[in-house]
């Protein structure tokens, strides 16, 4: 089942993006890592296996999303007979398979039963494909499939399975490893794979498993990661930490940024009872914005800065919204806490 999930996907990817051919969404989480998506394109409110789908392949099982730029596109994906690791490129109008690499891991990473050994999203310049997978370190394609170059890491001991992907900052590709006991992240040459530089990253003070998921963000040419208790910048010349703000939280969400603040999900079993949002179903916003009552929220609709959305798996609304003048924990590119209203997410935007 999984397998073929992620084949529709795919084909619904074509049928959204096909109207923009130059459109890019060259990482996880698209351009910037920001979540952020076109919004010249016309987005089908629905698909599936036999509604707006252009065409669909067979891949092997994996979590993380296509990496899309032009006519091609990127994925990642684990055979769990063969064991078989893989970077695959496929033909964006007719979903063939332009070329498939095996990733030469001598040993495949333990990883939660709900996860996969093919978590990471690859990421690409247009030039090369850089792809991070766990169980083996970072490796980078040229557009033909010939290996450019690779930088063995040795299977992560991440207690749960890698879930971070690859960020491309300037010259460079990062790449975490955020778990205990010794934490760290690395950034190497974009064009030849040589270690540009590696910092340790601060062991945190938590109970648990000390352990981040998130993928880095490059925001204001700083690198901003959501860490197991801090959320924290650092410089992409040589990662040397340049602000830090503790948190209560494990720290497995990306961040995301806009109008000029950051912008951090966070969660504590210990925090604050005062200090939680109530969140309200999707069908609260349905009743109070649809106009039309076509059981949609569209854009015209949504007022501005006064609504947003969060998609949670398995919750009865699976997507549920809360209004804004609610105030948020935010930061400014220098690390100081800030106090606003987020702006809200619109429609079209992807969260
Ligand atoms: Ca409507």
């Amino acid at each position: 089942m999984k397998k073929l999930a992620l084949s529709v996907f795919v084909g619904a990817c074509i049928a959204v993006c096909a109207e923009v051919v130059d459109d890019k969404w060259p990482q996880f989480r698209g351009p910037g890592g920001l979540g952020i998506g076109n919004d010249k394109v016309t987005l089908p409110s629905e698909f599936g296996p036999s509604k707006a789908l252009l065409w669909k392949t067979e891949l092997p099982v994996g979590h993380g999303s296509p990496c899309v730029w032009g006519e091609r596109i990127f994925v990642t994906g684990f055979d769990p007979t063969s064991r078989k690791l893989e970077v695959i490129s496929i033909n964006r109008k007719d979903g063939t398979i332009v070329w498939r690499r095996t990733v030469p891991a001598e040993e495949i990473e333990k990883v939660h039963e709900i996860s996969s050994p093919a978590t990471s999203t690859p990421v690409t310049d247009g030039e090369k494909i850089y792809v991070y997978i766990g169980s083996y370190g970072i490796l980078a394609y040229e557009w033909n499939g010939n290996l450019a170059w690779k930088y063995p890491m040795g299977a992560s001991k991440s207690p749960y399975g890698s879930g971070t992907s690859p960020v491309l900052a300037g010259d460079l590709v990062l790449v975490t490893r955020d778990y205990a006991p010794d934490p760290y992240m690395l950034a190497v040459r974009k064009k030849d794979g040589e270690l540009a530089w590696k910092v340790d990253l601060v062991n945190s003070p938590q109970m648990g498993p000390k352990t981040s998921h998130a993928t880095p963000v490059v925001w204001r040419d700083q690198i901003v990661l959501n860490r197991p208790s801090e959320v924290s910048a650092y410089a992409p010349k040589d990662g040397k930490r340049l602000w830090w703000f503790p948190t209560a939280s494990a720290g497995t969400s990306t961040p995301s940024a806009g109008d000029g603040v950051l912008y951090v999900n966070a969660f504590s079993i210990m925090a604050d009872p005062a200090g939680m949002v109530e969140l309200k179903p999707f069908s609260y916003a349905l009743e109070k914005y649809d106009t039309n009552k076509d059981g949609k929220l569209s854009e015209s609709e949504v007022p501005a800065d006064d609504l947003y959305f969060l998609k949670r798996a398995g919750m009865p609304d699976n997507l549920i919204t809360y209004r804004g003048r609610t105030s948020r924990s935010s930061f400014s590119s220098e690390g100081s806490m800030q106090t606003r209203t987020v702006s809200s997410m619109r429609p079209n935007t992807i969260v």
